[in-house]
This record gives structure tokens, C-alpha cells and sequence, in this order.
């Protein structure tokens, strides 16, 4: 009996050891619902991509003019040392992720021989009509490991059918050409330009089958118009995206061209807009779109606002270089882009955010799965409110693991501590935008030697990445307060970068 109550005796504590090795766990919330619309795989790949290189080159490289009359013989076309090689080893260099080509650009012009036009290289001298650039560059850019893009043109001065209902067969003709051809292409680029035609006519577009036809025949294409679907214009051709720039967009009713929404409207995207529709910066790195011998390109530090007014403010970057009259990317824009990304390399190589000893934010979400944030977890469970240090995961470099507060909570901050100063003048940041697009206002403090906390940035939108221009600063304590969303916060990456180049 006696022996019995010992033995119980011991089954017991060792059963509470065991409840204090593990005090129970809180019990894990879902993760964050999806907020709003939310982009597709394609969309968000596509995004991640941040920069890409646009390449106009045509009958407008020979001629000077900017946009081709359509009645160029097709013998102006006549590059006299094209190598599509060159084009992607300057865009991997320069970091590029894809390459959007002019197979055909206002002019008619395809640079490849498609059957529907009587105006492309098969009709002129270049390599006896024997060649074809389009095939060059997909060829170059799958041995390159670049992707590959298209630019049709729908506006077409050379078409005898443009103006007339025959025109869209036409086109859509055109398009499956060049989409079953050339391999699997990242983007497909509608220019909005609607111009008249050979006979005076304007087209009115079939945009339902053109973009229908594309989605069937590259699943996985984003599609570029002035209202999308894949991304969107961003309203201007001088690189600035808006300092507020919503992802989402109203496109019922709206369409490319003439029917697109106001610029300002594409520039800063729609609050409540219904699709996902990022916003897409094309800029040219020269004051044409085309070739000129009397242009030269843009400086580094132009270069470098260019970037912080796009890839820093929610948008992808079409920088267009273009070949030049030899079928080569020149000289004097390669050396450019070289210098751009050394100075991006020698701004963002450094994350001082990495540095830091300790990450706080006000409020997690309780469903982390970090071992470390578990402990912490359990911290707040015996200990009631607390700045829950530790959280780590805010400065990593993994796309999928992100800062997530509780569902009821749309105001918080997480703040970086440093044990040495750190000097910095530019804050990035990023929401996990495959579960939509949240934060509205935010801002940025920092604490001086005395203990003071002072603002330095205040600012609106964030989105896949913003980077926000700061006064340099010297701290050991930054704070990124969001002040309002729209959901519960989801931020994956917070970074401090200095730039000594565009201080
Ligand atoms: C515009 C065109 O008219 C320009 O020539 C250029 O192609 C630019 C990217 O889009 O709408």
C-alpha cells in the first residue's frame, strides 16, 4: 500500500516537472487572411524582377525619327554588327532580370518574319532577309538565363487592313506568331499609342480576344497596357512613380489609350480599386526611346533618382537602352549602367539593419513558428504586455517570412537597437504583397544621445518595397512606426542603407 503511494507519489511530480519544462503554449492564430486583391505567381515574380531592360530598336534607329511614317523601305533596317549576346551580357551586368524587345513598334516593322505583314526583316537586305532578330534575342537571353519579353505595337502605320475590323484577325494573327515561335515570354507589352492608319483610320481594338489569346497561349505572361491586367503604365515617361502608390486599380470601364484612366490616376493606382494592377516605370536612359548619334545617356545620379522613384516607391523599372545603329548596346550606355551598378551594389551590399543586437515590435501576431519568438510567446503569456525582443526575421533576406501583428491591431512599430551608432540616409521597407497591399501612413524615428525620439520621415504607401530618402543620420535606436493600415500589418523586410552618392 505504502509502496503504491510512493509510486503515485513520484508519477506525480515528475508530471509537473514535465508542465513546467513546457508552460503551456498560446495557441496559435491563423495566419494573416489575404487583404483586398492580391497578385497572381506571375505577378509577384514579376515584381521581385524590380528591374528590367527595355530594348526599341527598328526602321527608327536608321532613320532618327522617334515615331516611323510606316512607308520606310525595308531596306533602312540594316544593322551592321547585331549581337543579341552583347544586349544580355550588359543587362546581367547591369542586373536586369528580363529583356522586353520592339518586335513592332508604330511603324509596322517586325523585326522578325512574321506572316501577316509584308514590311519586316524578311523584306529587307539585312543578311539577305535571312535573319531575324527576335529569334536572336530569345535564343541569347535562355543561354543568357535573362527573360524574355515582346513589344507588339496594336498602333500599325503600315497595315493596309488598320482602321477596319480585318485589322484585329490580323493582329491576333500577329500575336500567336509571335507566341508560339519564340519560347515562353515574362511580359507582353501593348503600347497604348492609337494613331491613324495607312488609309486615316484609327482602330477601334479588340482587347478582350488580344489579351484573351495571350493568357491561353503564355499562361504565365504579365501583361503591360496602360489598365493592365498583368501591370499598368505608370501615367508619365520621366521615371517618378507616385509617392502614393497603390497596387490596385479600377479598370472597369477604363481602357488602354484614349480609355485609360487620368495619368495622375495610374500614377498613384485606386484606394479601393478592385484588380491588382502594379504600376510599371518606363523611362529611357537616353532623351529618345530610339538610337541617335546626337544623344547621349542619362548620369549615374540620374540614374539612381530614377530608382529610388520607382523600384523605392512600389514599382518595377523599364529602363529602356537601346541598340544602335550596328545592332550593339553603345559603349557610353553600357559603361553607364556599370556605374549604376556598382553604385547600387555599393549602396544596398550593406544592410546595417543586420547589425543591430536587438529587433522589438510592439505587437506579434502569435502564430510565428520561430523557436525564438515561442519563447517570447511564453514570456508574454507569464508576464502580461511586452516589447517582444528578438524579432529577427524582419531583416533576413527570405521572401516568405515576415512580421505579421495580431488580426485587430493596424497600428505598431518595430524598432532596431544598436549597442555602436550607425549612420545611415535611406530606410527600406517591404510588405509580403502576395497577402495584399495594407499599410497607409507610417513613420520613422530615431532617439538622439539625450533619449529624445525624433521623426525624420513620414510617409503613406509601402507595397513590395519603399525606400525612403532620409537626412543621414547617426542612432542607436530606429523606430518604424505604422500609423495606419488597412489590415493587420505584414511586413517581411526593414533595411538601412547609407548612400554616399546621391547624399
Ligand atoms: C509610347 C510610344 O509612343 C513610344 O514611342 C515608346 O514606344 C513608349 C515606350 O511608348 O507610347
Amino acid at each position: 500500500m505504502r509502496r503504491t503511494a510512493l509510486l503515485l507519489f513520484v508519477c506525480l511530480l515528475g508530471m509537473s516537472v514535465q508542465a513546467q519544462k513546457h508552460p503551456p503554449q498560446p495557441k496559435p492564430a491563423a495566419p494573416p487572411k489575404p487583404y483586398g486583391p492580391v497578385p497572381t505567381a506571375a505577378q509577384v515574380a514579376w515584381q521581385r524582377m524590380e528591374m528590367n531592360m527595355f530594348c526599341h530598336f527598328g526602321p527608327n534607329t536608321f532613320t532618327g525619327l522617334e515615331w516611323g511614317e510606316g512607308t520606310e523601305a525595308a531596306d533602312i533596317f540594316n544593322p551592321t554588327a547585331l549581337d543579341c549576346n552583347q544586349w544580355v551580357s550588359v543587362a546581367k551586368q547591369a542586373g536586369f532580370g528580363g529583356i522586353i524587345l520592339t518586335a513592332k513598334h508604330h511603324d509596322g516593322f517586325c523585326l522578325w518574319p512574321n506572316p501577316m505583314s509584308t514590311h519586316t526583316v524578311r523584306e529587307s537586305a539585312w543578311r539577305n532577309g535571312q535573319g531575324d532578330v527576335l529569334r536572336e534575342l530569345a535564343v541569347a537571353c535562355m543561354k543568357g538565363g535573362v527573360k524574355f519579353g515582346i513589344y507588339i505595337s496594336p498602333w500599325d502605320r503600315n497595315a493596309p487592313t488598320y482602321g477596319t475590323e480585318a485589322y484585329n484577325k490580323v493582329f491576333l494573327k500577329t500575336l500567336r506568331h509571335a507566341h508560339t515561335n519564340y519560347g515562353p515570354i515574362f511580359e507582353q507589352w501593348f503600347d497604348g499609342a492609337n494613331g491613324e492608319g495607312p488609309n486615316g483610320k484609327r482602330q477601334v481594338y479588340d482587347w478582350k480576344k488580344f489579351n484573351g489569346q495571350t493568357k491561353r497561349l503564355q499562361p504565365d505572361a504579365v501583361i503591360f497596357s496602360d489598365v493592365g491586367p498583368g501591370c499598368r503604365w505608370v501615367g508619365n515617361e520621366e521615371g517618378r512613380c507616385g509617392r502614393i502608390c497603390w497596387s490596385r486599380l479600377d479598370v472597369k470601364g477604363y481602357g488602354p489609350g484614349v480609355d485609360a484612366p487620368s495619368q495622375d490616376t495610374l500614377n498613384a493606382g485606386n484606394y479601393n480599386g478592385a484588380c491588382w494592377v502594379p504600376a510599371e516605370t518606363d523611362v529611357s536612359i537616353r532623351p529618345g526611346w530610339f538610337w541617335r548619334e546626337s544623344e547621349h545617356p542619362k548620369s549615374v545620379q540620374e540614374l539612381l533618382e530614377i530608382y529610388y522613384n520607382s523600384v523605392g516607391r512600389n514599382s518595377l523599372l523599364l529602363l529602356n537602352v537601346p541598340p544602335d545603329n550596328r545592332g550593339l548596346i553603345p559603349a557610353e550606355d553600357s559603361l553607364q549602367l556599370m556605374e549604376f551598378r556598382a553604385a547600387l551594389d555599393s549602396i544596398f551590399a550593406h544592410d546595417l539593419a543586420k547589425k543591430a543586437n536587438y529587433v522589438s515590435v510592439s505587437n506579434y501576431r502569435t502564430n510565428d513558428k520561430n523557436p525564438r519568438m515561442e519563447f517570447w510567446n511564453s514570456v508574454r503569456t507569464c508576464c502580461g504586455p511586452w516589447p517582444y525582443h528578438g524579432y529577427w526575421v524582419i531583416r533576413d533576406d527570405r521572401y516568405d517570412s515576415y512580421w505579421a501583428t495580431d488580426d485587430t491591431v493596424t497600428t505598431a512599430w518595430v524598432e532596431l537597437i544598436f549597442n555602436e551608432p550607425q549612420t545611415f540616409n535611406r530606410v527600406m521597407l517591404q510588405e509580403y504583397i502576395p497577402l495584399g497591399q495594407r499599410v497607409e501612413k507610417f513613420h520613422i524615428e530615431v532617439e538622439d544621445e539625450n533619449g529624445n525620439w525624433r521623426t525624420i520621415a513620414e510617409e503613406t504607401t509601402i507595397g513590395y518595397k519603399r525606400i525612403v530618402l532620409t537626412e543621414t543620420v547617426t542612432t542607436k535606436k530606429v523606430r518604424v512606426v505604422i500609423d495606419q493600415s488597412r489590415a493587420c500589418i505584414v511586413l517581411n523586410r526593414v533595411g538601412l542603407f547609407m548612400d554616399n552618392i546621391l547624399d
